[in-house]
């Protein structure tokens, strides 16, 4: 049996709810900007949620929904441009701090922290935005709170490609079997048991309720707090209110038995 030693963490969706009015309203905002009549509302948004990464997301919608689409000059280079305003967006969304930690984050992180677990970032977003919340929601030590933060660009392929996880993982120099995994989509889930993670708990939202989570051990709608306690969907754990550092390590224990 191989004890729970990191915690790896997502982004979008698991710390904050930020897809539908963090980053669609970002996107948005930049299209504007940039003098384009482009906009995403929140179902097409969910369809675009399918590819991971913003500027791959831009491409793909120029690809199905404006497929005459041209600009001078080098297409990607446009797009790139194109994220960076939307990245601009975000980042004062952020500051704008309407966009809270999840109920039970900021409890499972100190708690983990608390009892010596590292803690680490896997995400597909821009690192920018990963500052960006972590400012606003725990403020400018927050950052400081994770060992390793792997995001963006670092690796060729995105989620639902393990890389990510790996990478991370390297870095901090540990084995799959000593991680965790905390996600809220079906391309999450798939980066992270391709990574090899044995424990990988799912808290859904909005846009992911209805996505299959094979293989996950848990799945809930939050991490729970005291006053809030989450449901249980998939997994062994009847009767709690909340996940915490204990219930992690005994699922850990089951698993990578
Ligand atoms: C979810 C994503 C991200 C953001 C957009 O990331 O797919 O691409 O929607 O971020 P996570 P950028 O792995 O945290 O769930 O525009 O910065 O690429
Ligand atoms: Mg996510």
């Amino acid at each position: 049996m191989t004890n729970l030693e990191v915690l790896l963490f997502d982004v979008d969706g698991t710390l904050a709810d930020t897809e539908r009015d963090g980053h669609r309203v970002a996107f948005n905002n930049a299209f504007a900007e940039a003098g384009l009549d482009w906009h995403w509302d929140e179902a097409l948004y969910g369809d675009l949620l399918a590819v991971t990464g913003g500027k791959e997301r831009i491409r793909r919608y120029i690809e199905t929904s404006c497929p005459d689409f041209s600009v001078e000059g080098d297409l990607g280079e446009y797009i790139a441009g194109l994220h960076k305003l939307k990245t601009k967006h975000f980042k004062q969304i952020m500051a704008d701090g309407k966009l809270p930690l999840r109920p039970g984050v900021l409890r499972l992180i100190k708690e983990a922290k608390g009892a010596g677990l590292r803690l680490g970032i896997a995400t597909t977003t821009t690192p920018e935005n990963v500052t960006a919340l972590l400012n606003a929601a725990i403020g400018e030590e927050g950052e400081s709170w994770f060992d390793i933060i792997a995001a963006g660009d670092i690796v060729p392929q995105k989620k639902p490609a393990p890389d990510i996880y790996v990478w991370a993982m390297e870095k901090l120099g540990v084995r799959p079997e000593q991680c965790a995994a905390l996600e809220d989509s079906e391309n999450g889930i798939k980066s992270a048991l391709g990574a090899d993670i044995p424990t990988v708990v799912i808290t859904v939202n909005g846009y992911t309720r209805d996505e299959v989570f094979d293989g996950a051990t848990l799945v809930v709608d939050q991490l729970g707090e005291e006053e809030s306690p989450c449901s249980v969907m998939a997994g062994e754990a009847t009767g709690i209110k909340m996940v915490d550092l204990g219930l992690l390590q005994s699922l850990h224990e089951k698993g990578s038995c």
